[in-house]
């Protein structure tokens, strides 16, 4: 049978939803790719579990399928959340895709990356910027949502950690066990909470034999965990983990701690350089924060933290597509020159 979404085939793991609320666009079932450039250069076996291809292009899709159909049977008509775009975006899809629920979002205005406000719009979701960071958003959604009939499916809602967690079902699937490594963005902390989660309940039902690392990497500007103290003022080119008081800190922490890995930070430069390197090497084509993942691999490649552990599996979590931030990568190009349109200056161009 076609794949129908990650509710259908992971339902024994999930929270129950009676069919007829569950909402779908068919989340899930990402592509777990093998990268020989980085595994040639770190001497791991490098995976890239390549989430931009989800349905609206991000890893949200998968909690957000989990807590639109919640919000369904529940009978809520309208949710809410803030976002640095791709929970606003994967909100809107799904909320359009249930039919009855409105949608609201709140952003950090001007910190939004073009792609993803342009799905929130399109999907007619009502849109809110406000003059103020994810972190300032999110303390309003939280307080309209304590008081009013309003769902909140920002990660704090347990669904969407439930939804995220199917990713590391994949991962096992995918390679027959858990990997020994895996590497992964963070900035609100959901989605290491939930692969951690996954991680661990499949290892409770018997389908692994053991629990990877977990490796999570904050931008250098938004790194609160790696402080150990909240960001006033986030500052980072991955506007998508531009966060400096991360909703799960604390089980982020215990996924760290647990599983004997690390949270660390990469510079904005260095998600440049590993974003480019990825597509040009590898070609896959992610957002900027997505390759702080890559970026943390080479990182700790370069300081040695895996030269016991030569030909260990790690995959890396990519999360979401690049076409979601045309203008970064417009500006990492250097755009290209015009030429007269005849057969012998492209032949010289190319060199033949
Ligand atoms: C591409 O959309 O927080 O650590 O509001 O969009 O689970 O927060 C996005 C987060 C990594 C970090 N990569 O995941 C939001 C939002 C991408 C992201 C993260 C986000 P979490």
């Amino acid at each position: 049978m076609s794949w129908r979404g990650l509710i259908h085939e992971y339902r024994d793991l999930l929270p129950a939803v009676k069919d007829e609320n569950i909402v779908t666009l068919h989340e899930g079932n990402t592509p777990l790719i093998y990268s020989d450039d980085l595994s040639k250069r770190t001497g791991l076996k490098v995976y890239a579990k390549y989430e931009g291809l989800n349905p609206t292009g991000s890893f949200k899709d998968r909690g957000m399928t989990m807590a639109m159909s919640k919000a369904r049977e529940d009978g809520a008509k309208i949710v809410m959340c803030a976002s640095t775009g791709n929970t606003s975006a994967s909100a809107a899809a799904y909320a359009a895709r249930s039919g009855t629920i409105d949608c609201v979002v709140i952003i950090p205005e001007g910190k939004i990356a073009l792609g993803k406000l342009a799905q929130a719009m399109i999907h007619k979701a009502k849109v809110l910027p406000i003059a103020g960071n994810f972190d300032d958003a999110l303390n309003i959604v939280k307080e309209i949502t304590d008081n009013y009939p309003v769902e909140l499916v920002n990660s704090i809602n347990p669904f969407r950690i439930e939804g995220q967690k199917t990713a590391s079902f994949e991962i096992c699937d995918a390679l027959e066990d858990a990997p020994e490594f895996h590497a992964i963005p963070v900035g609100n902390a959901g989605n290491i909470t939930a692969y951690w989660k996954g991680y661990k309940e499949y290892k409770e039902h018997g389908k692994t034999t053991q629990l990877p690392k977990m490796l999570g990497f904050q931008a250098a500007g938004a790194a609160p965990i790696v402080h150990g103290h909240p960001i006033d003022k986030p500052e980072t080119i991955a506007t998508a983990i531009r966060i400096g008081n991360p909703a799960s800190w604390k089980p982020a922490e215990a996924a760290r701690d647990e599983s004997g890995g690390l949270i660390d930070m990469v510079t904005d430069d260095e998600i440049l350089e590993a974003y480019k390197i990825l597509a040009a090497n590898t070609g896959i084509f992610v957002e900027p924060a997505s390759a702080a993942s890559i970026a943390g691999l080479l990182k700790l490649s370069e300081q040695g933290y895996f030269d016991e552990h030569k030909g260990a599996r790690i995959v890396c979590t990519v999360t979401g597509h690049g076409l979601k931030d045309p203008n970064t990568a417009i500006s990492a190009i250097e755009e290209p020159k015009q030429i007269p349109g005849d057969i012998n200056a492209i032949l010289k161009e190319i060199g033949l």
